[in-house]
């Protein structure tokens, strides 16, 4: 499907990886109108989206993707072409703490758009649905040998992978059951501008800036294959433009480092960049009690994405971390405002709710 001169719904597209493809897309489909449907939860990034706000091809609206009522009152408004899922509880860590709000947004949520899709999708006025999951579904692999596939068994560990597997499984049923096109991407590990300074990366740059600790959970031997944000973006255009029907692509970096292997990098380049010395920010490194059920290993086979789709990540590890530092470092403020809560004031007062979610 051609994205350009579409009307594209997208959910989640004030978090991190929508965010950047809210601004990306702008610019690479001239003609594409963009609404985005995002609830703002602490993980929400409005801020910094001017770019967009100012295109008159792009609405944000502030809304909960598990109200159904709601949802079937946008679609009806909106009349989407193409809706592109990025909205989910992202964070493990949280997902074990308290799952209940994962279960809502990944599976209702989820199941919330399906239905909502399903009622207004005809022959003649199709509805495409492109769902962004994660590489997390199929659990965990051994330290030194095999990657994903998608026909890999699901095998999720924790809350958050669980709840996006039973997302996934729910959009290739409308599709088999109900004919709603649908295309879905797994995705290993992103970084890049815009990530919550929750996550590993961020936060390990933040805290190295900042001469905090940088905690590293169990012996740091845990491996994630990561991937830079824009590369998952080209990967999701490519998917919804060249890809089948009813297939899922895996979507890997093939750029696969050890925990301890990420901070060493984070610390070189912090290093060069703010004039640090990079064994002080190594050494407030600590050792911390583990993630309980932390998965060893991800990596992704991306062999049907090449193939089919012609695409290959752009970005190395060391090219995409050495942006993503600059980009922290430019924008301190924004980080420092996520961090202070003034940023959640500054939300409050700048969007109006629709209904449905949380205050
Ligand atoms: P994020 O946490 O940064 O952003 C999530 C966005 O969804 C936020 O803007 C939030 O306000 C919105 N949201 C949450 N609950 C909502 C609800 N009930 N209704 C409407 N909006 C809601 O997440 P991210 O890292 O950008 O991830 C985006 C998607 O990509 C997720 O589906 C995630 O599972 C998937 N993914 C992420 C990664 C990664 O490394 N970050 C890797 C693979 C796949
Ligand atoms: O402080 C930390 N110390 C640490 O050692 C944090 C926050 C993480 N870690 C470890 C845990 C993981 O092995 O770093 C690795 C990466 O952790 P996260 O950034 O929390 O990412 P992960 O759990 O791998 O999940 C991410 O990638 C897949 C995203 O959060 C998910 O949304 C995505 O699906």
């Amino acid at each position: 499907m051609n994205i350009d001169s579409k009307r594209v719904l997208i959910t989640g597209g004030a978090g991190f990886i929508g965010s950047n493809f809210v601004l990306r897309t702008l610019e690479r489909y001239p003609h594409a109108k963009l609404y985005n449907v995002d609830k703002l939860t602490y993980a929400a990034n409005p801020r910094g989206m001017e770019r967009a706000e100012c295109s008159g091809r792009y609405q944000l609206i502030r809304a909960d993707i598990a109200h159904g009522e709601t949802m079937r009152t946008l679609f009806e408004r909106i009349e989407p072409e193409l809706i592109i899922h990025f909205a989910a509880e992202s964070h493990v860590d949280r997902s074990i703490l308290g799952p209940a709000e994962f279960i809502r947004t990944n599976i209702e949520g989820t199941f919330q758009l399906l239905e909502a899709a399903r009622a207004l999708h005809t022959a003649s006025k199709p509805i495409h649905f492109h769902h962004i999951s994660t590489d997390e579904v199929y659990g965990s692999l051994p330290l030194d040998e095999g990657a994903f596939t998608e026909s890999t068994a699901y095998d999720p560990s924790s809350p958050y992978s669980a709840s996006k597997a039973a997302s996934d499984h729910l959009v290739r049923a409308y599709y088999r059951t109900y004919g709603l096109p649908i295309t879905i991407t797994n995705c290993t590990n992103n970084y890049g501008p815009r990530q919550f300074p929750e996550k590993l990366v961020p936060l390990m740059i933040l805290s190295a800036l900042e001469e905090r600790s940088l905690p590293i959970y169990g012996e740091g031997k845990n491996v994630r294959d990561w991937l830079y944000v824009d590369d998952h973006i080209e990967a999701i255009w490519a998917a919804i433009e060249r890809g089948r029907v009813g297939e899922t692509y895996g979507i890997g970096g093939g750029e696969e480092k050890n925990n301890l292997e990420v901070v060493e990098c984070i610390a070189q380049i912090v290093a060069a960049e703010a004039d640090m010395d990079a064994e002080a920010i190594l050494a407030r490194r600590v050792f911390i009690r583990d993630r309980p059920g932390h998965d060893l290993r991800y990596a992704i086979d991306p062999q049907k994405a090449r193939d089919e789709l012609g695409w290959t990540p752009r970005e190395s590890f060391e090219s995409g971390m050495r942006k993503t530092v600059r980009y922290i470092l430019e924008n301190r403020a924004l980080y420092d405002s996520i961090r202070s809560g003034e940023y959640r004031q500054w939300i409050a007062k700048n969007y109006t709710k629709r209904g449905g979610e949380a205050a």
